[in-house]
């Protein structure tokens, strides 16, 4: 056939170096950006069999989110905007890996095994990050369409929840929105917009906020989102990538993980800012307070804010939906308490990574998902947007209940259903702000966090360890478990689990107690755990001051 003829004559450009190995992980393929050009070509054509398998439009996007900028990735994305299933991912590792005489039997099995009509059409989607590497290997993407004669359309620079927009709103007709970047804008920005009319007179100081955008693509489309807002919303925008290095020292993961203000952002104490990652898939809030204490608001804060609002609404609007809250192991055990014990919201913890968190959500009538480093978003099942807009439409109800429907449906229209955005999840947090009226300061003390600590352990394999529960408890290696429940003993209100990145070749430690110095000492403690029982590299932990 002449198309694998293409096939390897074109994979011939973009060699596999034999022996290397890569794992479709939690968040695709990962990695150093030099050894990605032929991942990316095979992720080409694995999307135009993905696309002609599904006979609708499928996502390619190149992007190593909040890796530094030596790295790069690419993940896939479903039909309607959501994380390719487990079954492809496992294609994606195998044709990633098949050395060069043996991408075209592993192209065939795949064809194979899911009976694919080679006559059916094919669309994919490509968008990338601002990642200096990225323009090649999205070229790279593209070429692996062609050469199984798909159609790609390239969105160039966008950010990973733009995309995914892009691939729902292509293959629902329109119906979720126009599948362009304006389109994105204008959606996102007229519901903002209606949002803030029943906020009334907000001062400059409350419609000002600070975005540090990790020098990445999230700043650019800031930029470019700006003239939307109509003043409604003014943002300060620092890191915007005209000097300084993508995640360097800024950006979502660095402010959550080291628990401290990005460099690049001028802050006044007291002021609202907030940090989006290299992708702009994650957002995070903070402040520095007049003693110069800098205050963190995660993802369970962000989760939190976001039910306490809808089901304000859900009770004024006099809507039954059930609504739940879903958290991974590193939700703050506080922010658990609250969620369970205070708002009485049903709270189910999955394991790491969105596609968990967005499965378990889509069993709720309104699903919010938060990951603690900020990712998340909020699903509304099709039943629960019918009800509201049905609701919204009644000319025979009361105005507090139409106030009520009318913000729930421009709620639903903020919301970037399709994955965790920062862009959008930030418009739906100002708009909550404003319409309640709550200051940064108000949304931090709902509760507060428990003290806790994230550190990271080099081991020579890291699948020696395996967890369950989602992941907060290791059934191996032998040992490790118990050590870590006695170093848990030790502390008051503390907890620990340890597991293997998905994205990077580290074994994650998480501790949290009733000061941080038990926090500290607890990760100390239990990495240390790791290192001797998990087969710990390069020279034992050391307590970090
Ligand atoms: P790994 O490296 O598997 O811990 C990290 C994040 C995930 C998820 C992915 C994808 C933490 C502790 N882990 O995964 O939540 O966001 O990256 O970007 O934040
Ligand atoms: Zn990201």
């Amino acid at each position: 056939m002449s198309q694998f003829q293409e096939v390897l004559k074109q994979s011939g450009l973009h060699p596999k170096p034999a022996g290397l190995v890569l794992q479709y992980g939690t968040a695709g393929f990962r990695t150093n950006a030099k050894h990605l050009d032929h991942i990316m070509f095979r992720m080409g054509l694995l999307a135009t069999l993905r696309s002609k398998k599904t006979t609708a439009t499928i996502g390619v996007m190149v992007t190593a989110s909040h890796n530094p900028e030596e790295d790069n990735g690419v993940k896939l994305v479903d039909p309607m905007g959501e994380m390719v299933t487990p079954t492809w991912e496992g294609y994606a590792t195998q044709l990633a890996n098949a050395e060069q005489e043996d991408l075209l039997a592993a192209l065939k099995d795949v064809i194979e095994k899911e009976a694919i009509d080679m006559s059916q059409e094919a669309n994919v989607f490509v968008g990338k990050d601002t990642r200096s590497s990225s323009a090649s290997l999205s070229q790279a993407v593209m070429d692996g369409v062609s050469a199984l004669g798909g159609h790609s359309k390239d969105y160039g620079l966008v950010t990973t929840p733009q995309l995914h927009y892009m691939v729902c709103c292509q293959n629902t007709k329109g119906k979720y929105g126009d599948a362009t970047v304006e389109g994105y804008y204008s959606k996102l920005c007229q519901a903002f917009i209606q949002l803030t009319k029943s906020a009334s007179n907000r001062t400059d100081d409350q419609k000002h906020l600070s975005v540090d955008g990790a020098n990445g693509i999230g700043a650019l489309k800031v930029r470019e989102m700006e003239a939307h807002l109509k003043k409604e919303l003014q943002i300060s925008l620092f890191n915007d990538g005209s000097k300084g290095k993508l995640n360097h020292q800024c950006g979502a993961d660095f402010v959550k993980v080291q628990q401290k203000a990005p460099t690049g952002v001028e802050m006044s104490p007291g002021e609202r800012c907030c940090s989006f990652d290299g992708d702009a898939d994650r957002i995070v809030y903070y402040f520095t307070d007049s003693e110069g204490q800098f205050h963190l608001l995660d993802g369970d804060k962000i989760a939190t804010l976001i039910s306490t609002f809808l089901k304000e609404l859900l009770t004024q609007a006099g809507l039954d939906l059930k609504m739940g809250a879903v958290q991974t192991a590193y939700a703050n055990g506080s922010s658990t308490r609250y969620l369970e014990d205070t708002m009485k919201v049903t709270v189910r913890c999955t394991k790491t990574g969105v596609k968990h968190l967005h499965h378990a959500a889509q069993e709720f009538d309104i699903g919010v998902y938060f990951e603690a480093n900020g990712h998340g978003t909020v699903l509304f099942s099709k039943a629960a947007e019918e009800k509201i807009q049905r609701l919204a439409e009644d000319a025979n109800i009361n105005d507090e209940r139409k106030r009520a429907a009318r913000l729930l449906q421009n709620t639903v229209n903020v919301i970037n259903q399709t994955v965790g955005d920062a862009i959008s999840d930030m418009l739906l947090i100002e708009a909550i702000l404003a319409i309640k009226g709550m200051t940064v300061q108000q949304w931090d003390s709902i509760y507060s966090d428990l003290p806790n600590r994230q550190l990271k352990v080099k081991v020579a394999d890291r699948r020696v360890i395996d967890t369950t529960d989602a992941e907060r408890r290791a059934v191996s290696p032998a040992g490790l478990q118990d050590a870590i429940d006695s170093l848990v003993k030790k502390y008051r209100k503390a907890r620990s689990f340890v597991r293997p990145s998905g994205t990077e070749d580290v074994v994650r430690v998480y501790a949290e107690a009733e000061t941080q110095e038990s926090a500290d000492d607890l990760a100390h403690d239990v990495s240390l755990a790791v290192y001797r029982l998990a087969g710990g590299v390069g020279g034992e932990p050391k307590q970090q001051l």
